[in-house]
């Protein structure tokens, strides 16, 4: 077959809207299927990024419906656009986390990670691309930024007229002069895992009878997890549930929270849980921890996994420092403190971290949206955490419950929650943190019930490494006594908007450890209706969801 390869500028014109949120575009699949409109944004996104002819790119995603398609998109564009290479996942499979590895480990100037996370997949659903960098890391906001003026002028795009690459096949073929290589998308990852943990400690906790159970949630990490936990680990076959990855999620959201993840809750709390209790999200960056009989919040799960990581090989040294977002607990700061190394409060949003590990100012970083991970790669890492728990729990040979419980008795507990209000009307969200930044001003010394304001701002970042300001990055009202409550409005959702309300208190080492989180919470949440007049602005009375 003679194939015209050719490169060919295709005419088209700009779309509204294609600005990157909290974590790349995302947007519904019916979106993105409209023909020229993922070409548009690849295209420019080819434009504006750091890159010399002949680089590397690497493609990846999570599996989900309209993933394959892209894939066969981006690479025939990314041949046209003088890429000497492009490393895909098998099947068009790489987990977010993998895909940083790869493209850190074989020098790629970049890669396109074809996902729209923990939202859920079909052809009714969402779809999402992110760009990252050659540190592997989500680019930050002045390359997205860039990329999204370009769509909006973006009047042409190049690609090449060749038949689809057979992404099932292991191997490299040629596209127009450019080279095509499917890669294992789990080998690389999974050596990674094993140079980081103490696999030994592990494989002799299991044999001496350590049980878990991992829900994978018919997301990208099934093929990641059988791997390491059931063939590497030797947990029994079993251990890993729903892990074929499938273009719907078998219709859930694979979103690890007490809501979607609601059978691993059940089991966990119910009669004969295993040890240990697991999931990962839909591109396999997120972590959700539950004990037998205990859910570890994310926010937890960061200062305690801090506290312990010097019993696993890679973080035996000690850590650099601990950087968190502004709405995760004050809980890793503690652990920080005691550790005497620096703790960092950056805005939401992984990209922020980047700086920071690069220059090696810190080595653990965490959010309370379910998402740690280390200086190993430039994004979250979900089965990392999972790994890093069990290398704990190997070596310190005591329960979650055990390890929570002398946490909160050495540095006190940060009892938290987070109240999603989804898809409210944009007009109603905007119109309620309107109000609420203008009240702000007015809000230091009154009282909403035992608690008294302390001060309030809308938290703005510096980054220490290149100066670069983030503004309105979440409304902060704090209380006397440390308690607060953060207001933020999502910026990864695809429908209307979703407000976020984080709900923190502080209990000392002295206080009550062991309370039901709402009842330590009730004060602030009605605070937080009485200071932002959710109910008045949306006419919601609870929240969609609590995590
Ligand atoms: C993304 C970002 C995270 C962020 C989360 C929630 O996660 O990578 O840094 O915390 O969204 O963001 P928001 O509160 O704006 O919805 P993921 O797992 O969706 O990529």
């Amino acid at each position: 077959m003679i194939i015209d390869t050719a490169i060919a500028t295709i005419a088209t014109t700009p779309f509204d809207g294609q600005k990157p949120g909290t974590s790349g575009l995302r947007k519904k699949v019916k979106v993105f299927a409209q023909p020229h409109y993922a070409e548009n944004f690849i295209q420019s996104v080819f434009d504006c990024v750091e890159r010399d002819e002949g680089a590397t790119l690497v493609i990846g995603g999570d599996g989900r419906y309209l993933n394959r398609q892209v894939i066969q998109t981006a690479i025939r564009m990314a041949a046209a656009n003088g890429y000497g290479r492009v490393l895909v996942g098998q099947g068009g499979i790489l987990s977010t986390p993998a895909a940083s590895h790869v493209i850190r480990q074989y020098g790629a100037s970049g890669g396109l990670v074809l996902s729209a996370s923990h939202n859920p997949g079909g052809p009714d659903e969402d779809f999402g691309i992110k760009y990252n960098i050659a540190n592997g890391g989500p680019a930050p906001e002045s390359v997205t930024e860039a990329i999204y003026i370009r769509t909006t002028a973006i009047d042409s795009y190049l690609t090449v007229a060749t038949p689809d690459v057979d992404l099932d096949t292991i191997g490299e073929t040629d596209v127009a002069g450019m080279a095509v290589q499917v890669i294992d998308p789990v080998a690389d990852y999974a050596a990674l895992m094993e140079r980081l943990f103490d696999f030994a400690a592990i494989r002799a906790a299991v044999a001496g009878g350590l049980t878990m159970t991992f829900d994978a949630m018919h997301a990208v990490t099934g093929p990641y997890a059988h791997e390491i936990l059931e063939r590497r680990l030797g947990f029994a076959p079993g251990t890993v549930k729903n892990g074929v990855p499938l273009e719907d999620f078998g219709g859930h959201h694979p979103d690890p929270n007490m809501v979607h993840a609601a059978d691993l809750f059940a089991t966990m709390f119910g009669d004969d849980a295993p040890d240990f209790g697991a999931a990962s999200d839909g591109d396999g960056d997120r972590n959700l921890i539950v004990g037998r009989g205990i859910f570890v919040t994310p926010s937890d799960s960061l200062a305690m996994l801090a506290a312990n990581a010097h019993l696993a090989p890679a973080y035996a040294g000690g850590l650099k420092g601990i950087a968190r977002s502004m709405p995760t607990s004050a809980a890793a700061d503690r652990v920080a403190a005691a550790l005497n190394i620096p703790a960092f409060e950056t805005p939401t949003g992984w990209k922020f971290f980047g700086n920071l590990l690069d220059a090696g100012m810190c080595t653990i970083c965490g959010e309370e949206s379910a998402g740690t991970g280390s200086d190993h790669v430039r994004e979250k890492d979900g089965l990392w955490a999972v790994l890093l728990w069990l290398n704990i729990l190997a070596v310190r040979g005591q329960s979650v419950a055990q390890i929570a419980a002398e946490h909160w008795a050495r540095f006190g507990r940060n009892y938290y929650a987070r109240h999603d209000y989804e898809a409210l009307p944009t007009e109603a969200a905007n119109a309620l943190m309107a109000d609420l930044t203008a009240s702000l001003e007015a809000l230091p010394g009154r009282a909403f019930g035992p608690l008294v304001v302390e001060a309030a701002d809308s938290f703005a970042y510096t980054d220490p490494v290149d100066g670069s300001l983030s503004a309105n990055q979440g409304l902060r009202v704090l209380f006397e006594g440390g308690s607060r409550i953060v207001f933020r409005l999502s910026g990864t959702g695809t429908e209307g908007a979703t407000l976020r309300v984080y709900l923190e208190r502080y209990e000392p080492e002295s206080g009550d450890l062991a309370a039901q989180t709402s009842d330590m919470l009730a004060d602030l949440i009605a605070a937080a209706d009485a200071i932002a007049g959710i109910t008045r602005h949306t006419g919601r009375s609870q929240p969609s969801v609590i995590t």
